[in-house]
């Protein structure tokens, strides 16, 4: 078997339907995605709760990390959807106080991210070989071991199909590919070579951590995130206002046409595009809202608003200290932000400013990435 294609799983697409409930339920038996964004996310779970344990969310600003970043200062917002217009997970809106940080003005570029490699030899999730020994533990007794040809370096790719297919099957579009990596986004025949400004895909959220660590930042928490995708805008429901783009909107990379099977491509790009494509948002910020879905370092929790409820003030908050979805419980996962190349408005909206969604966090796909943030003061 030499693809796979991907079991039912809204968290880790743009299947995010904003009328559905937030709760949609795994259907088929197909195993692969439960291996491959379930288990191995189990597996990540016990390092990746040290590293966020560990992780002081205030640290020193490194004067190097200033170029290309934009500072957000220290404010309060209203974090969430109020009312019945967004989904169950981004409520209870309320107020969040954060310290000022500063933020990459775009996503990690491919360039950015082979500097990385470069400097450090660095091995991404992607281009490893699954282990079955590490895998079965996290499964539920007697799952059989996948064939040997399953268990390959690889990544999820978002494949097209030919004609109108049923939205409710996100197998239907994501296809597990061997050999796709941040190198080779769409396969082993794909290529990065035309594509340097483009942000990095298939990069898991170790991956970004480790580039993060790198580079001197870290990733950022939910809720400076959501801060900074709304630009100094208050309550609006896009990062440029209350009005939804249209197919003809020229404002974010998103998608345009009949979603999965028609793209039109009338914002000028069928997959991700050069970062800086499109205006940037009040704090001049671009792609907050399209493009990739960006990593941030909270555990991702269904309810993690409403566990928030009744606390007098929520200042700094770094996510729950594990995380839960009701749909895949026994998958751990991060938050992911932002919507993608791939969101629509007939079928996802999660270009909203408060739309979330967890991702397992050893999973890679061809529309996912991130941005990095430093804390500190706006001058040394
Ligand atoms: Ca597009
Ligand atoms: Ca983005």
């Amino acid at each position: 078997m030499s693809r796979l294609r991907r079991q039912k799983q809204p968290n880790s697409s743009d299947a995010a339907v904003i009328n559905s409930n937030d709760s949609p339920r795994l259907s088929g038996s197909r195993w692969f995605s439960i291996l491959r964004l379930g288990m191995l996310g189990f597996v990540a779970f016990a390092s990746a709760y040290a590293v966020t344990s560990k992780n002081p969310t205030r640290v020193a600003v490194p004067a190097s990390a200033r170029p290309g970043m934009v500072w957000v200062p220290d404010g309060e917002y209203v974090m969430g959807t109020a009312g019945s217009a967004g989904l169950k997970n981004e409520q209870p809106a309320h107020s969040v106080k954060l310290d000022g940080f500063w933020i990459d003005a775009s996503e990690v570029t491919n360039a950015q991210f082979r500097e990385f490699v470069d400097a450090t030899g660095y091995v991404t999730t992607a281009e490893k070989k699954p282990e079955w020994e590490e895998l079965k533990k996290s499964v539920p007794p007697g799952t059989p071991k996948p064939p040997d040809d399953v268990l390959v370096p690889g990544s999820l790719v978002f494949v097209s199909p030919p004609g109108p297919v049923p939205t409710d099957d996100v197998s239907r579009w994501w296809v597990w590919t061997p050999g796709a990596c941040w190198k080779h986004p769409e396969g082993p025949d794909s290529s990065i070579s035309d594509r340097d400004d483009h942000p990095v895909v298939q990069v898991s959220w170790e991956d970004a951590m480790a580039y993060a660590k790198w580079a001197g930042k870290r990733l950022p928490t939910e809720a400076e995130w959501e801060y900074a995708s709304r630009g100094q805008l208050v309550g609006k429901r896009f990062t440029w206002g209350d009005n939804p783009p249209t197919d003809d909107s020229q404002l974010a990379n998103i998608w345009q046409g009949g979603f999965p099977n028609q793209n039109d491509k009338r914002d000028g790009w069928e997959r991700t595009s050069p970062v800086k494509t499109y205006p940037p948002n009040g704090y001049g910020l671009y792609d907050m809202s399209g493009n990739v879905w960006e990593w941030c370092s909270d555990w991702y929790r269904a309810d993690a608003y409403a566990q928030r409820s009744g606390q007098e003030k929520v200042v700094n908050p770094v996510g729950p200290r594990e995380s839960w979805d009701p749909n895949e419980p026994n998958a751990q996962k991060r938050v992911t932000r932002g919507g993608s190349f791939l969101c629509h408005i007939t079928y996802c909206e999660s270009y909203r400013t408060a739309a979330r969604r967890g991702t397992t966090p050893d999973t890679g796909m061809s529309h996912l990435g991130f941005r990095c943030v430093v804390s500190g003061t706006k001058s040394p």
